[in-house]
């Protein structure tokens, strides 16, 4: 593969990791209102939600050179049917939230399917063509068709971002290491409300070798689709547009 036009080096801890953008997707995890916004899922469970901000320009830049080169886009979104019945008691009854899941909050119910506060926030919306898979758990694997859709597509590489880092991102780079998955998380595209579990989270991926997979960044992601010669000219076009 080394050399194609569709391959190119990404910079990225533990080290270096050759990509190639045909079999490359591009996964945002839960970028939500529910957990974005005030009134949603986020802060109901008492988090600072204004920490989480900080990611969403680094996920904007590379989701559109992703779309400039053609790159197949896969969103997330964590919530429940609205009769609760994929929502286990034991995930409803946890904690002392100020607002349970399907009690009704500023943004609609919470975590339901089909609210407002369960979908993507405008500045990262999905675009016709994209995957947009609903998850009822903190994996985007488990229950869901992600699997089948990633295998339909020939996809072995995942560059993950989204929220948050040590929840539904770990949780889903774990799923996606044991089934084969070479997965580069995007430090900067990823947020948590508690910095600490944002470095941590990102150290745990990258300890060992990359035990779970490469941390890497946008500034790095969009460099190497630059370098890359069939992507660069893609990219060339879209700036021009
Ligand atoms: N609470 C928290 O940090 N996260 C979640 O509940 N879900 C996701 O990370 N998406």
């Amino acid at each position: 593969m080394a050399g194609s036009m569709h391959t190119m080096f990404v910079a990225a801890e533990p080290g270096p990791i050759e990509v190639d953008w045909g079999s490359t997707a591009l996964l945002i995890i839960d970028m939500q209102r529910d957990f974005m916004e005030p009134g949603g899922f986020g802060e109901t469970l008492g988090n600072d939600v204004s920490q989480l901000a900080r990611a969403v320009a680094p996920i904007a830049a590379v989701l559109k050179a992703a779309r400039e080169t053609g790159m197949l886009v896969v969103h997330t979104r964590e919530g429940h049917l609205p009769d609760l019945s994929d929502a286990p008691p034991a995930k409803v009854e946890r904690g002392a939230p100020s607002l349970r899941i399907g009690d009704p909050g500023p943004m609609g119910r919470i975590l339901i399917r089909g609210e407002a506060g369960h979908d993507i926030i405008p500045a990262l919306y999905p675009v016709e063509g994209e995957i947009v898979i609903d998850k009822p758990g903190k994996g985007a694997f488990y229950a869901t068709s992600l699997g089948a859709d990633l295998k339909a597509r020939e996809i072995d590489t995942l560059l993950v971002c989204g929220v948050t880092t040590e929840v539904c991102v770990n949780t889903t780079v774990r799923e996606a290491n044991d089934r084969g998955y070479r997965c580069i998380v995007l430090a900067d595209g990823c947020a948590s409300y508690f910095p600490e579990f944002h470095e941590m989270g990102l150290k745990m991926i990258k300890a060992q070798g990359g035990i779970f997979g490469w941390v890497s960044d946008s500034a790095a992601i969009l460099q190497a689709l630059q370098n890359t010669p069939e992507t660069s000219n893609k990219l060339a076009a879209g700036a021009s547009r």
